[in-house]
């Protein structure tokens, strides 16, 4: 494919500029609602929501769980906008065109990206329901290559080689510790490792066991490749897991991954 269709520069600023024209909300915070999470969308006050069909370069959700809207509005007072549905490499767009959204948020005015997911926990000593923090990631489809970044770099995104050993912002992952013992969430409330897989099949046994042994703590589908472009172009990261489901790991478990245990319905 050729890799300057539909998300260079141009292509991003065309659409920021499409949407900023059509709402008064400057956003400095981007938010992406995984997997069954989308309910934070509609806690925005005096919105105005676009259906991705409706954004020129957007692409559509197709998974179950993720609506396909583009919110602004205000959260506390402050100006957000927010993605309800976000997109995944198994959904067979490109992984430059499935992380558009991040250029996309930082030619907004974003400066602060909060990302969550629905993720199966390998740490042992995690529950479902528990809220991880994330604090760093294992980026499997990106070890081979399948990496947003690859292709021609545009500088006034970032730089060729970014650093990834700060990616996940550690100032936020302090105040969000601290706000959730506050709240009372010290019992569900961890942190660790997140590790996206391409997907959709969800991890074997084999896979699981290998994935914990490599250090993370819970596996999912998303997260890392828009990560990895909102932090080339400079944006903080905050993120979180909601662990929906216990990894299986075990050959007597009689455990099964399904999508409607970890969206929710
Ligand atoms: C699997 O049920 C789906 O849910 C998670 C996985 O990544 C996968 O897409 O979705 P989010 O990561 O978007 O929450």
């Amino acid at each position: 494919p050729d890799l300057n269709t539909g998300f260079t520069y141009e292509d991003c600023k065309a659409t920021a500029d499409w949407l900023l024209a059509q709402t008064d909300v400057r956003p400095l915070v981007g938010i992406v609602c995984g997997s069954g999470l989308g309910g934070l969308a509609d806690m925005l006050k005096d919105q105005v929501a676009f259906n991705y069909k409706d954004i020129p370069n957007f692409p559509q959700s197709t998974v179950h769980g993720h609506a396909g809207r583009l919110v602004f509005g205000t959260l506390k007072g402050r100006d957000c906008v927010c993605m309800q549905g976000r997109f995944h490499l198994y959904e067979g767009y490109p992984i430059q065109k499935i992380t558009l959204p991040m250029r996309i948020f930082k030619l907004l005015g974003v400066e602060t990206v909060m990302l969550t997911n629905a993720a199966g926990g390998l740490n042992q000593d995690f529950k479902v329901g528990d809220i991880m923090i994330i604090k760093d990631h294992l980026n499997i489809p990106g070890f081979a290559g399948n990496h947003p970044l690859v292709g021609p770099n545009d500088e006034r995104f970032g730089v060729r080689f970014p650093c990834m050993s700060d990616a996940y912002d550690r100032e936020l992952q302090q105040l969000a510790m601290d706000v959730g013992h506050e709240l009372g969430f010290t019992d569900f409330l961890r942190e660790g490792v997140y590790c996206m897989l391409g997907g959709p099949s969800f991890e074997t046994i084999a896979e699981c066991r290998m994935l914990s042994k490599l250090g993370a703590d819970a596996v999912g589908m998303s997260t890392a490749h828009e990560v990895v472009v909102a932090r080339h172009c400079g944006m903080r990261v905050f993120a979180l897991s909601l662990i929906t489901n216990l990894a299986v790991m075990d050959y007597d478990s009689e455990e099964k991954a399904n999508h409607e245990e970890v969206s929710g319905g």
